[in-house]
């Protein structure tokens, strides 16, 4: 990110998660109920653990914000977490309350367990855990919210949906028009009524019912999910330097996701096995956009494409179709079927004590997924557009636009 600045903080089971957002310009309508709407997207999803049934995030602003306007000035947020009564003395910050709770020494594989006790000379692995847990995503949501509503006044949305659970995939077919930015909007309704934010009702029932059979069999699930940037213009980050690529700070982004293991943009990894001449994206110019009905989305004004193979962006910098992240997220590494592990104290051998935990949580990791990208496409807006201001951003968007269009 080159001029937006975020941080969060906070423990899975302390008092509350913080969040900093610098360089949102002034004048931006916001509220609290801007920001719970995300929250309680990503609270949503078949496979959650007991936790979510304690948490019901709601945000609060604390600075940044007058009468319900962005002053410019860095916006804090806290979200409370519910579950901090029953956990007061295990994660208090107080020296008085040390050894309220038992030392965790068992580190669980597929977690942050033994690499962060080993990095920071921690023999109670709770003080890995709490941080590394992905309670910290509610947070990413609730600054993507705020990402999100500066995107919408230049008519830029973000949609996401899972692609695949498990062996379950949906039809690629149902992917077509959302790709494209299509009717996004009345896309989004039908995923935010999936319990696991699929769009396929056959294949929603089959994720279903193979979640229902990894918790029978003690076991956890992982998945595919997709991310759609629709309305951009032509001209985001830039092809000069690989820290200035669009893409590749989408992956990072992505990448910073717990538990995603894997990035791609447009075809991705399908290119590999594909002749040339069928991957690229041609280019038309003027008459009917026949893909991009919606004139919101001809983000490449006169010049169109009738395909969107390169996922909305070519050389590191967007070409005007919708841009399209995917990811693949791994299983939730806490089983109740028991691992091998080794104690950190006795160096003996053990088999994984379980402990309450999601089974899947690829539906939340979609919404998350639309959180992190709105905040890299909001830092390659004001990298282009600048704005102290909305109205100075807003005027410098309408005059690239203009540009644009006498091209
Ligand atoms: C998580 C473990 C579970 C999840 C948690 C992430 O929490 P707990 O250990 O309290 O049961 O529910 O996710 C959230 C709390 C959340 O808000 O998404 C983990 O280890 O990553």
């Amino acid at each position: 990110m080159n001029i937006l600045r975020f941080l969060t903080a906070g423990e899975s089971h302390g008092k509350a998660l913080i969040g900093i957002i610098e360089k949102i310009p002034s004048g931006l309508a916001l509220s609290s109920d801007d920001i719970d709407s995300e929250l309680k997207r990503r609270q949503l999803g078949y496979g959650r653990g007991g936790r979510m049934k304690i948490e019901q995030d709601r945000v609060q602003i604390l600075s940044g914000v007058r009468w319900g306007k962005t002053i410019g000035s860095p916006i804090s947020l806290l979200i409370e977490n519910r579950d901090w009564v029953n956990w007061q003395e295990g994660m208090s910050t107080e020296s008085v309350h040390e050894g309220f709770l038992a030392p965790v020494t068992k580190p669980r594989p597929g977690h942050a367990d033994l690499g962060g006790a080993l990095k920071y000379n921690q023999k109670d692995v709770r003080n890995i855990l709490e941080r590394s847990s992905a309670r910290e995503t509610a947070m990413k949501v609730a600054l993507g919210a705020i990402a999100k509503k500066f995107l919408s006044v230049f008519s830029v949305h973000i949609g996401s949906c899972v692609t695949q659970i498990g062996s379950i995939c949906i039809p690629e077919t149902m992917l077509k028009e959302f790709r494209h930015g299509i009717s996004l909007a009345h896309f989004m309704k039908k995923i935010d009524s999936s319990p696991v934010r699929c769009p396929d009702e056959k294949a929603a029932a089959d994720m279903m019912a193979l979640i229902d059979r990894a918790q029978r069999d003690g076991d956890s699930l992982g998945g595919r999910f997709e991310v759609v940037v629709a309305g951009l213009p032509a001209g985001l980050g830039s092809h000069i330097q690989w820290d200035r690529r669009l893409d590749g700070m989408l992956s990072q982004s992505f990448m910073g996701i717990q538990a995603v293991k894997g990035v791609e943009i447009g075809d991705g990894f399908t290119y590999a096995d594909k002749f040339g001449s069928k991957v690229m994206d041609e280019i038309f110019h003027g008459g009917q956009n026949l893909v991009n009905k919606e004139k919101t989305l001809e983000g490449g004004m006169g010049f169109y494409r009738l395909t969107n193979h390169a996922g909305g962006i070519e050389g590191g910098i967007s070409n005007g179709m919708p841009v399209v992240v995917k990811a693949v997220m791994k299983p939730i590494p806490t089983l109740k079927m028991p691992l091998q592990s080794v104690d950190i104290i006795t160096k003996e051998p053990f088999r994984a004590a379980y402990e309450r935990s999601d089974i899947c949580a690829v539906p939340a990791a979609a919404v998350i997924g639309e959180a992190m990208a709105a905040l890299v496409i909001t830092d390659a807006f004001l990298e282009k557009f600048g704005g102290d201001s909305l109205y100075e951003s807003k005027r410098n968007y309408d005059a690239y636009i203009d540009y644009l269009k006498e091209f």
